[in-house]
């Protein structure tokens, strides 16, 4: 299947104005990040996914994180890897809740991401979710459970989500 290109300018999937933004480091980041576009979907959570990164495009993200109430959205997830700045400097710029998601780096395997997420300082939160794709999903789901605070359809489809989980896990016969 073609890699699909993270559109860097404009809303996706959705005609809606978004409410979650999905946002990464690197385009390399997307073979990962796209589970987090994909939970979203299934949940019918308008969205957004751009390329964004902290450091090789500061104007880029500050300008981003500055807007991002005014424009609507509810919820940053906010991917990088190594010396990952993206979600504590989206953080730095808005009040929405900013999840990271650590991206598993080469040199060491997503811990550098991990510790560079998860360490904010006092003052400015970011709710940190665990490496790679399992975070990605739970990132997205964490953003649906925020969002369904007020949407009783959300909460319904969440409640649904889980029972369909264990009903797997009952079904399983080894
Ligand atoms: C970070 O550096 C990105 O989030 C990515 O995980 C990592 C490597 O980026 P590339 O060199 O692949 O663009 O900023």
């Amino acid at each position: 299947m073609a890699k699909k290109q993270v559109d860097k300018n404009k809303s996706q999937d959705n005609a809606e104005s978004p409410l979650v933004a999905v946002i990464m480091g690197s385009q390399s980041d997307w073979d990962t990040m796209k589970h987090a576009e994909e939970t979203l979907a299934k949940f019918g959570v308008a969205h957004e996914c751009r390329v964004i990164s902290a450091h090789r495009s500061p104007g880029l993200a500050s300008e981003f994180g500055s807007t991002a109430e005014s424009r609507g959205l509810e919820v940053i997830i906010a991917a990088a890897g190594g010396a990952a700045h993206l979600a504590g400097v989206m953080a730095a710029h808005t009040t929405l809740p900013v999840l990271g998601v650590p991206m598993r780096s080469e040199a060491l395997n997503g811990l550098d991401s991990l510790l560079a997420t998860v360490q904010m300082p006092g003052g400015i939160p970011v709710g940190t979710l665990a490496i790679g794709k399992p975070g990605a999903v739970n990132a997205a789901l964490f953003a649906v459970a925020i969002l369904a605070n007020s949407r009783p359809e959300l909460r319904k489809k969440l409640h649904e989500f889980r029972e369909a989980q264990e009903a797997k896990i009952r079904a399983t016969k080894l």
